[in-house]
């Protein structure tokens, strides 16, 4: 007898379109063989063959909208044994964030009634509402569940945040290594936060978050929770910098060039990761060795409409100021025209977050791993600055620079910030 194959749990879509359909009525199909693909706003999975079969009949086509629960097409059982345990109770009574693999019905044991979702397998204290919502193929979803993993901890670094076989692996290396999020006896447990009707206490407008906030979200939550922050504070003198970047404004204005304090700052931070090396390195997935890296590629982070993205500027040892400032100029506009690639944010050494355009008098950054420190510049004003003998009006630009103390300790970070105020503060052509 003929068994139902519907969408299984492809995570929280409500609606994804059919964009090919891999098999026709009659063809003989393999457990795990690929029957349709659907594509969602992010990317496209497809959904695998519950078990071995023929296909009977199709009950999807091109273009059409499918869910979790559609059902797709029939398919006379080999009488292989299905990829998966099911549970003999059907649909109904089964739990709804169940594992990808709703259509493996056991005809021989419930002909009549072939089960719409199979068993949660090993549910390690997953929360089932973030684990639905991670975008993840069935494959991945089921893997997960089978080592425990709660998906909605997992960090996607496939296509558009996609998570792949190779993140959970990572995850759960990590996790073996350092101790997780989620075990019993360490790591980090904290109460979920409960569901509020903000709309109890007044009107209230309910927003998506967009991709990149979610992305980001994601990476500096990991960030904030897995390293161990200090920030160091400095205020350096850029009272002659600044004169001297005035300078130089009129004339690469005319080009079309702006020579923002912002260059500066990158040829200075790459002169402080020359003189301390240790400033330029990554720890590896072992958390066992330091990478030290001979190349100095600078990350800039840039708000834009949809959230903050970070482009780096690569070789910038090997760059002079007005190349790095015409660079800046390009990736501040490719970053808000939504036209970086993935590749244009990889590969930075540290990043430098300005908000001096805004202001403000200080803030801490978060460290945007696998650097180990990261730069954030305020807004410069004048300050009254002793002299030994009277007060000097100086314009001062406050420095915070976060690390990650597993690397750096506190004497070297107060030692950078000193270095990077003296060369701020010393002959502006020395960073031409
Ligand atoms: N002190 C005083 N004035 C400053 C300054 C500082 N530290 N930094 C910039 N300014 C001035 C500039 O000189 C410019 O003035 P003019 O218009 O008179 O030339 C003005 O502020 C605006 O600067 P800007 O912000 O457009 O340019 P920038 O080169 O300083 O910064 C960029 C570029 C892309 C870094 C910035 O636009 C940006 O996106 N900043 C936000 C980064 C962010 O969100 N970080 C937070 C991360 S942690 O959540």
């Amino acid at each position: 007898m003929a068994i139902e194959i519907l969408v299984p749990d492809i995570g929280d879509f409500d609606g994804v379109e059919v964009i090919e359909v891999l098999v026709a009525v009659g063809d003989t199909v393999q457990a795990e063989d690929s029957l349709i693909s659907v594509e969602s706003d992010k990317a496209a999975m497809e959904i695998p063959a519950p078990q071995g079969g023929v296909i009977t009949e199709l009950k999807v086509a091109l273009g059409d909208q499918v869910a979790e629960g559609s059902l797709i097409m029939m398919l006379e059982p080999s009488g292989d044994a299905p990829a998966a345990e099911v549970p003999a109770t059907p649909a109904a009574s089964a739990p709804v964030a169940a594992a990808p693999a709703p259509a493996r019905a056991a005809p021989q044991a419930a002909p009549q009634q072939a089960p719409r979702r199979a068993a949660p397998m090993a549910p390690a204290k997953i929360d089932e509402t973030s684990f639905a919502k991670a975008y993840a193929s069935p494959s991945v979803r089921k893997f997960s569940r089978e080592l425990g993993v709660n998906l909605g901890s997992v960090v996607g670094g496939g296509r558009k945040g996609r998570i792949t076989q190779e993140d959970v692996k990572a995850f759960v290396k990590n996790v073996m290594i350092h101790g997780g999020p989620a075990t019993d006896g360490g790591g980090l447990q904290v109460e979920p936060m409960p569901e509020i009707d903000f709309g109890k206490w007044g009107e209230v407008e309910s927003k998506k978050l967009t991709k990149i906030n979610k992305l980001t979200g994601k990476f500096l939550h990991r960030n904030w929770v897995t390293i161990p922050h200090v920030t160091q504070f400095d205020d350096s003198d850029i009272t002659e910098l600044e004169a001297f970047r005035k300078a130089m404004v009129p004339e690469y204005k005319e080009q079309g060039i702006r020579i923002t304090m912002l260059a500066f700052l990158v040829k200075a931070v790459v002169a402080g990761l020359k003189e301390f090396p240790r400033f330029n390195t990554s720890l590896d997935a072992s958390g066992e060795n330091l990478i030290y890296k001979s190349y100095y590629n600078i990350g800039i982070a840039v708000d834009t409409p949809d959230g903050l993205v970070v482009p780096v500027i690569r070789d910038a040892d090997k760059k002079s100021l007005v190349e790095i400032a015409t660079e800046m100029g390009e990736i501040s506009i490719k970053a808000r025209d939504k036209k970086l690639k993935p590749a244009d944010m990889q590969g930075g050494c540290l990043t430098i977050s300005s908000l001096g355009g805004i202001g403000g008098t200080k803030f801490t950054p978060i460290v945007n791993a696998p650097e180990v420190a990261i730069l954030g510049v305020s807004r410069a004003k004048i300050q009254p600055v002793w002299n030994g003998e009277s007060f000097d009006p100086k314009l001062m630009l406050p420095l915070a620079l976060s690390y990650d103390h597993r690397v750096i300790d506190g004497a070297d970070g107060a030692r950078f910030t000193t270095f990077l105020s003296s060369v701020l503060a010393g002959a502006p052509e020395e960073l031409l």
